[in-house]
């Protein structure tokens, strides 16, 4: 019999907290996109990524469990429209059923980080907004209640804004209710400084399927009267698969159409 499997990595012994400032990050990144990496080689650079997507230091215990929640279409389950906001509520709901999370990091999926000093760490108090300054808008905010890109919040805070609207179909304005959100149940929302919040976006234009919401602004008058009402206490759909890849899970979901 084979029992290795009890042997423990004498390189990977832990005795203590990481540190609170990692000393293997570098600050500025410098992003270049050419040829997207394939998955392998992604894998290959990630070698202590385990199945399904899960990484833990090595050599101390980490303080924050944090999941990262990724909402996009692949459109190999319908053409349907796109629902970014109830696509994040199901991603939520699904990360809770797995691990006791920390912190919820609601990424999209056409923005890399350009500074690792920006910490994919929740703030205790605020739900806090990463993405401040993406190339897009020439590394500024293009105003001041921007809640858009990169987020980073708690089970707590989440539940505390009853998870986001799940009404807003098609593009637009549903980060916008989300910000509301968080004001009318009591709380602010903190921000990375312009100087590290930086992204890169992978240029692209409009998806078919995710055009304008016409009914955004109308939405966004009544969020002060809908909010308790529409969100995770509210939120239907059917799962579709659940497949654990190298470096991910991915979770497939019938969201429905817009009504
Ligand atoms: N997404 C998808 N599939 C879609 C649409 C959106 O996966 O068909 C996801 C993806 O994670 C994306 C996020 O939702 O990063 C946000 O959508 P987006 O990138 O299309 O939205 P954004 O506002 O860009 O960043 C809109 C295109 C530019 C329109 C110009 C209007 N000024
Ligand atoms: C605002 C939208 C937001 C959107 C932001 C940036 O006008 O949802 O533009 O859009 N709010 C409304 O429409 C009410 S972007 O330039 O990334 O396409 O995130």
């Amino acid at each position: 019999t084979n029992l290795s499997f009890f042997t423990p990595d004498p390189e990977a012994v832990k005795t203590q907290y990481c540190p609170v400032k990692s000393p293997i990050l570098v600050g500025p990144l410098t992003i270049v996109y050419s040829k997207p990496p394939s998955l392998k080689k992604i894998q290959m650079k990630n070698p202590y990524v385990t199945h399904g997507g899960y990484f833990s230091p090595r050599h101390c215990f980490g303080r924050y469990r944090t999941a990262v929640i990724i909402p996009h279409r692949n459109r190999e389950a319908g053409n349907g429209t796109f629902n970014r906001a109830k696509l994040l509520n199901i991603g939520v709901r699904e990360a809770l059923r797995l691990d006791n999370w920390d912190c919820l990091i609601l990424h999209d999926v056409d923005l890399v980080p350009e500074n690792d000093y920006n910490l994919y760490v929740c703030d205790e108090y605020s739900p806090k907004h990463l993405a401040s300054a993406m190339d897009k808008f020439h590394y500024n905010l293009p105003y001041w209640t921007y809640f858009g890109g990169v987020s980073a919040i708690t089970p707590d805070q989440y539940m505390r804004i009853n998870g986001f609207p799940n009404s807003y179909w098609g593009w637009g304005g549903e980060d916008d209710d989300i910000a509301i959100r968080v004001r009318l149940s009591g709380m602010s929302i903190s921000r990375t400084p312009l100087s590290v919040g930086r992204y890169k976006m992978v240029m692209h234009s409009r998806d078919i399927g995710n055009e304008e919401n016409l009914k955004r602004h109308n939405l966004l008058s009544n969020t002060r009267r809908t909010w308790r009402e529409d969100g995770m206490n509210s939120l239907v759909f059917s799962m579709l698969s659940r497949e654990e890849t190298p470096l991910y899970t991915n979770i497939t979901v019938d969201i429905g159409n817009p009504p």
